[in-house]
């Protein structure tokens, strides 16, 4: 059948690497391959894809434009018949920009009659006014993030406005650094990308308008207005107009399947494409990697890795300096909710190895952490902890540890404590209370249609305050996410996955997947579902789409919710927000 030899692209486009993944018409893996920027391209010297000056991290451009060549390279060598792909979307890093010259156009489009050349010999010389990209560890614009945040009222004005306080790493502010530091830089440019629509540019062979989910990483578009703010847009260039045109505005809306063109003759000609193989806009890596599961309102995903990431799906626009809320990339008037924490596995791991040590092991297995953070027989129910070996997010504060005892009955601290009776109770504390952190800051983001559970008169009026805002105990007790999906190194731990499910308590299931390859499954998954969409043989929303087709046997369905599990923690977040008022 015709429909069985259709395969799908999706791109990753990332700090380290870029990653090009196949499915077909199943939405099953079909190949991948990926171009290492460090490993294989070491002329540019980066190291892990980036160059670091102080506080200044940047990416080559260059280096992206040879390894584009280079993973479609990879794919011909290997046999794959590029010719079957009917469609492309993919991610991208958040907050990079990409400096265009007026001849970048002309450039990208020259691209048809030179596919005996390289996209670096075509583009390098004159398509960039900068030849390098800021990237998101970027911490140098201290002075512009103030601006932002002075021009429109506050932290809480602008995350209001725009979905987040201002951040270093975030667009607007490096532009306005840009153009302070390099006046004549941003006179020769004449459109300015997000490493998103810089992808999808080179791979249409024209300039591509941003992509709208996208874009709120931007600290420039009103999410509420779908438009640039005038006060954001007036603080990198007086004359607002002349900035909106470089930006290329209006982005293309979410979550419209919008084809922005077909495929270059370039890729068609030196790879073997079709010339109808359709581009669909590219998003953030973030937004790409909740498309990559079949996340529906009030669903959750939980990112175990080095630090943990909570992103989740909301129609409840509730913004707050303390987490980000994007345009939701697929999904009609949904949001898609970031909460990032400093102290994921790396605090786990210090009890670890204290505990091992404590035991005489000198290896790093996790079977008596995993014991401890399961045993009925240690009792952690009138203690709490706090781990942060780094600075925190949420709650804001510096490196610090805090152990208290509750009183058995009011449940509020009774005192401060050095260490709990050993170091199997720090196991327990440090998952409890990590999950803790992530099931009280969710709840302000989910929508307000979300279960409500039975309310006790006792916490009808005990308040308790997160990050500064103050509401009714009640309030936290109310609300619960649908489904929750881990990920991440640490989702393969039983005893921390475990937990975590237990705490977060999704009413409906919980699930895990250790997946490398979310954002750009996520990448593919939007490529599928738009270009079905776009040529009429679907109209079903992302979402049901995703849903009916999704290969469930791949996720493990792991905790089955337990009310009464989840009640339990109820009972600790008056202590834990006391706790937090210690720091
Ligand atoms: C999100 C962020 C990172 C980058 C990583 O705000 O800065 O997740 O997108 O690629």
């Amino acid at each position: 059948m015709m429909e069985k030899q259709a395969y799908y692209l999706g791109f990753d486009l990332s700090t380290q690497q870029l990653k090009c993944l196949a499915i077909n018409q199943d939405l099953k893996i079909i190949h991948s391959e990926t171009v290492e920027f460090e490993k294989e391209l070491p002329h540019y010297n980066t190291k892990k894809g980036v160059y670091l000056h102080e506080d200044e991290v940047a990416s080559p451009v260059f280096m992206w434009l040879e390894a584009i060549d280079l993973v479609f390279m990879k794919y011909v060598n290997s046999g794959f018949n590029l010719g079957k792909v009917k469609a492309i979307s993919g991610s991208a890093q958040q907050h990079g920009s990409v400096y265009w010259t007026t001849e970048a156009d002309f450039l990208l489009q020259s691209l048809s009659d030179n596919h005996d050349k390289s996209l670096l010999s075509v583009l390098a010389p004159n398509a960039f006014s900068w030849e390098l990209s800021p990237n998101w560890q970027d911490h140098s614009t201290g002075s512009q993030c103030t601006e932002f945040e002075k021009k429109v009222g506050g932290p809480k004005q602008l995350a209001s406005l725009t979905g987040s306080k201002a951040h270093y790493r975030f667009t607007g502010p490096q532009i306005m650094k840009f153009v302070g530091k390099n006046p004549e830089g941003y006179e020769r440019t004449k459109t300015i990308s997000l490493v998103s629509n810089f992808l999808s540019s080179i791979l249409c062979g024209k300039l591509v308008p941003l992509e709208e989910a996208d874009a709120c990483g931007m600290n420039l578009y009103d999410i509420k207005e779908h438009k640039f703010d005038e006060g954001c847009l007036s603080l990198i260039d007086k004359d607002t107009n002349n900035i909106r045109r470089k930006l290329m505005d209006p982005p293309t809306r979410c979550p419209e399947p919008i084809c922005l063109g077909n495929i270059s003759q370039y890729f068609v000609k030196k790879y073997g494409f079709q010339s109808n193989c359709s581009i669909y806009p590219i998003t953030g890596d973030n937004l790409a990697t909740i498309c990559s599961l079949p996340l529906k309102t009030n669903d959750i995903l939980v990112s175990l890795g080095t630090s943990t990431t909570v992103l989740l799906v909301t129609d409840h626009y509730n913004p707050s300096p303390n987490y980000h809320l994007f345009i939701h990339p697929t999904i009609a008037n949904n949001f898609m909710g970031m909460i990032c924490y400093c102290n994921g596995s790396l605090a786990r791991e210090e009890i670890r190895d204290e505990l091992n040590k404590s035991a005489g092991l000198t290896n790093s297995s996790w079977d008596l952490f995993d014991k401890a953070v399961l045993a009925d027989d240690i009792h952690t129910d009138n203690e709490l902890g706090l781990y942060f070996p780094l600075g925190e997010i949420v709650p804001s504060t510096k490196a610090t540890y805090k152990r208290i005892e509750l009183d058995p009955k009011t449940k509020l601290i009774s005192k401060i404590v050095p260490k709990f009776q050993d170091i199997r109770h720090d196991a327990k504390n440090i998952v409890e209370s990590q999950a803790l952190s992530c099931r009280i800051r969710i709840y302000p983001l989910l929508s307000s249609d979300a279960e409500h559970s039975r309310e006790t008169s006792d916490n009808i009026h005990t308040k308790v305050k997160f990050d500064g805002s103050e509401l009714p105990l009640s309030e936290y007790l109310n609300k619960r996410p649908n489904r929750a999906f881990f990920v991440g190194g640490a989702s393969k731990n039983d005893s921390i996955v475990r937990k975590f499910a237990q705490v977060i308590g999704a009413k409906e299931a919980n699930y895990r997947l250790d997946t490398p390859n979310s954002c750009a499954l996520g990448g593919c998954f939007k490529a599928i579902w738009s270009h079905l969409v776009v040529t009429g043989r679907i109209d079903d929303p992302f979402s049901v789409y995703l849903e009916a087709h999704f290969l469930w046997d791949e996720l493990d369905r792991f905790y089955e919710p337990d009310q009464e599990a989840w009640e339990m923690y109820n009972k600790k977040i008056e202590a834990m927000s006391n706790l937090e008022a210690l720091l």
